[in-house]
């Protein structure tokens, strides 16, 4: 366990690595925190953007396919914090120079359409979503060369950077729709069924992780079920992802 002062310097070492687009060493190498730390850590940094004036407007899930758990050795999904300064119109540009080294990857988006009580044991959360689309996250470790660790990961609230989300559309069943993205000369195929055997499953696991986190669920939330494929590297030109069964989702990056 560290200080609450470790806690606020730490978040502050993050969060000017992002804003200075420069890439920082892996704090579990210099000091011993645990995942509450780490959590900890990701809140100061939400609290950090909206005290610059940032709104809070969803959440993300990180290692939702079980290579990705086995490769970090951990059994449990990871939570981060969406906001709406890095939410991209879909189709819409983004610039390449406030990233560090982006990847993109395809992810499957819900929207909430009440708030929801976390401590009601009973909450039917897949009653709670009025509408579901594709959708990509733009992933941006601010560690060198993405080499971090599980609590490091968590801290940099899940190398969150920004996110598109396509058309939205009734809520489906896509348990294993084919996935495809395209960015630049980079194309990857797969499946919804990597987020969790089936990206309803999500839900279920931010439910219980928002319980255990203390956070809280509310109306409009935009939710990243996780990726679908392995990310590839954001380059100049059009990304776009064909979820079957749920449609399109593109952004044009910009610059080098
Ligand atoms: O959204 C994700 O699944 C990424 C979680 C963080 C891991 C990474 O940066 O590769
Ligand atoms: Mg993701």
């Amino acid at each position: 366990m560290i200080t609450p002062n470790e806690i606020a310097t730490l978040a502050e070492h993050l969060d000017g690595a992002q804003r200075d687009c420069a890439d920082v060493l892996s704090l579990a190498e210099t000091i011993d925190f645990d995942i509450d730390d780490a959590y900890a850590i990701q809140s100061a940094l939400l609290a950090r953007r909206v005290q610059r004036g940032e709104r809070a407007i969803g959440l993300k899930l990180g290692f939702t396919s079980r290579a990705k758990m086995a490769q970090m050795g951990v059994t449990d999904v990871i939570v981060g914090r969406l906001t709406d300064a890095m939410r991209i119109a879909d189709g819409g540009p983004v610039e390449l120079s406030r990233f560090i080294h982006p990847k993109i990857e395809p992810e499957v988006a819900y929207r909430l359409c009440r708030d929801i009580d976390i401590d009601e044991q009973l909450v039917d959360i897949e009653s709670c979503v009025d509408a579901m689309a594709p959708a990509l996250e733009i992933i941006d470790s601010r560690f060198r060369d993405f080499r971090f660790t599980y609590t490091d990961v968590v801290a940099d609230n899940t190398s969150a950077a920004a996110f598109v989300i396509g058309p939205w559309q009734p809520l489906r069943a896509v348990p294993n729709s084919a996935v495809r993205l395209i960015a630049g000369d980079a194309e990857v195929i797969g499946s919804t069924a990597a987020i969790l055997g089936d990206p309803i499953r999500a839900l279920h696991a931010l439910l219980d992780m928002c319980r255990r986190r203390r956070i809280p669920l509310r109306a409009g939330q935009v939710i990243l079920a996780g990726a679908a494929t392995a990310a590839i590297p954001l380059t100049p030109g059009v990304a776009e992802c064909e979820i079957t069964g749920l449609g399109t989702v593109a952004v044009t990056a910009k610059g080098v």
